[in-house]
């Protein structure tokens, strides 16, 4: 479908690559009425905890923390670990998962990605496994899920601890299996961002009920008794102002997702011929949440940052996410580098996220596509 370029001047709204989803606002002010008579604002009130029990079915989850954000989640959960050395990550991701690692003292040990869903290359994993070693931290990138099982054998006969940045994996199941279940820890973000959300916010399931006390702790303060404070911990708890978002979205969340997915769909369908333009295949195991919509333009044939201007002439702000690859930051810069995970740096000089979001309505959809379409000739 080509557009008159009269539609497209009618576009006075950036089209931006995500917009939060709200609840309608009276559901949410009802929400807020218990607040003001409790008075009780924040340190796992009411609706945390209906939240957490909530989530845990919802995740298909055993056991589950909530926390005020998704980057306290993670540094939380490698921090309950007790670990020391080095920790496998990979470089493409966003900056957060690498700083957790980092922030806890650890040595970030980069792993490179495949080319098919950008998550970590398994076939490298065990070459990369050293004495030092002492957990894993894979990304379940753009909500593709791990070769989940190839880690856990690796993790399994090197003793070494796995925690999952499932940051954008919500509601996400592998063979009907919550995605969560999978390794000893996942941390979920409920970012405004993000498929569902808390405002900010983010969770840490695990499968071990030893952990929780001890992440209950960590986010408030090490403090394990009224007189006694065990560990170096943080504030890192969710408020009630955070967890009535998340009770009033729960009840959207089903149908932002099939939202999303009628729009994947489309731009699948308008996308998947276009030569030099590549889509991670679909899993049949996922049952899909549809977070993010990532296409890579092929070197030999595009110029990613071209597209990207182009797209931003129209007033379509797409993102790189994830550009540059964390090796090559200027903070790890000196310590890394970015040639040691070659198809990470090829990936992130080729990727652009486009706009999705429950409400974006299809023919944005068809608006990005015929900008890119206009390109491929
Ligand atoms: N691990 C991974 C793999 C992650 O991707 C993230 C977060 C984390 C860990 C850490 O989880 P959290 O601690 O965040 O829970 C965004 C988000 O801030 C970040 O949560 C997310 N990943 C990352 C991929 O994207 P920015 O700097 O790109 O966000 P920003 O402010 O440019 O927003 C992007 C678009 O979203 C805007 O153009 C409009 C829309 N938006 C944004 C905000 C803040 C809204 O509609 N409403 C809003 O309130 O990082």
């Amino acid at each position: 479908m080509v557009w008159e370029k009269d539609e497209k001047e009618k576009r006075q709204e950036p089209l931006l690559v995500t917009r939060s989803f709200l609840p309608p606002l009276e559901e949410y002010v009802e929400m807020l009425k218990p607040i003001w008579d409790s008075r009780w604002l924040t340190n796992m009130g009411a609706y945390h905890e209906e939240l957490k029990k909530r989530l845990k079915d919802y995740l298909n989850v055993s056991e589950l923390e909530l926390f005020v954000n998704g980057h306290t989640a993670l540094e939380m959960a490698i921090q309950s670990m007790d670990l020391k050395g080095e920790v496998i990550t990979t470089p493409f991701t966003f900056s957060s998962t690498t700083h957790a690692i980092v922030r806890n003292g650890l040595t970030p040990v980069f792993c490179d990605i495949n080319s098919r869903d950008y998550t970590m290359d398994v076939n490298l994993l065990e070459g990369l496994i050293t004495e030092r070693t002492c957990a894993i931290v894979p990304v379940h990138v753009y909500g593709n899920v791990c070769d989940v099982e190839g880690i856990q054998d690796i993790a399994e006969r090197h003793h070494l601890k796995v925690i999952y940045d499932a940051a954008h994996t919500f509601g996400e199941e592998l063979d009907g299996k919550g995605v969560g279940q999978w390794g000893h820890a996942s941390m979920f973000s409920f970012h405004a961002t993000k498929v569902f959300n808390t405002i900010e916010g983010g969770a840490v399931a695990f499968g071990d009920k030893r952990l929780a006390a001890r992440l209950y702790q960590l986010k408030n303060f090490g403090i394990t008794g009224y007189e006694t404070v065990e560990y170096v911990g943080a504030n890192g708890k969710m408020n009630e102002f955070q967890a009535a978002m998340g009770l009033c979205n729960l009840g959207y969340v089903d149908q932002e997702i099939e939202k999303r997915k009628a729009l994947v769909m489309h731009y699948r369908s308008r996308l998947e011929g276009i030569k030099g333009i590549r889509l991670c295949p679909e899993n049949p195991r996922v049952r899909s949440n549809y977070a993010y919509m990532p296409v890579v333009f092929e070197e030999d044939r595009w110029n990613r940052d071209e597209i990207f201007q182009a797209l931003k002439e129209h007033n379509i702000f797409a993102r790189k996410y994830f550009y540059p690859c964390v090796n090559s930051y200027d903070c790890y810069k000196d310590r890394y580098r970015a040639q040691d995970t070659p198809v990470a740096a090829r990936i992130s000089r080729q990727i652009l996220t486009l706009p999705l979001y429950g409400d974006l309505p299809l023919e944005a959809v068809d608006q990005v596509c015929d900008v890119i379409e206009d390109r491929s000739r």
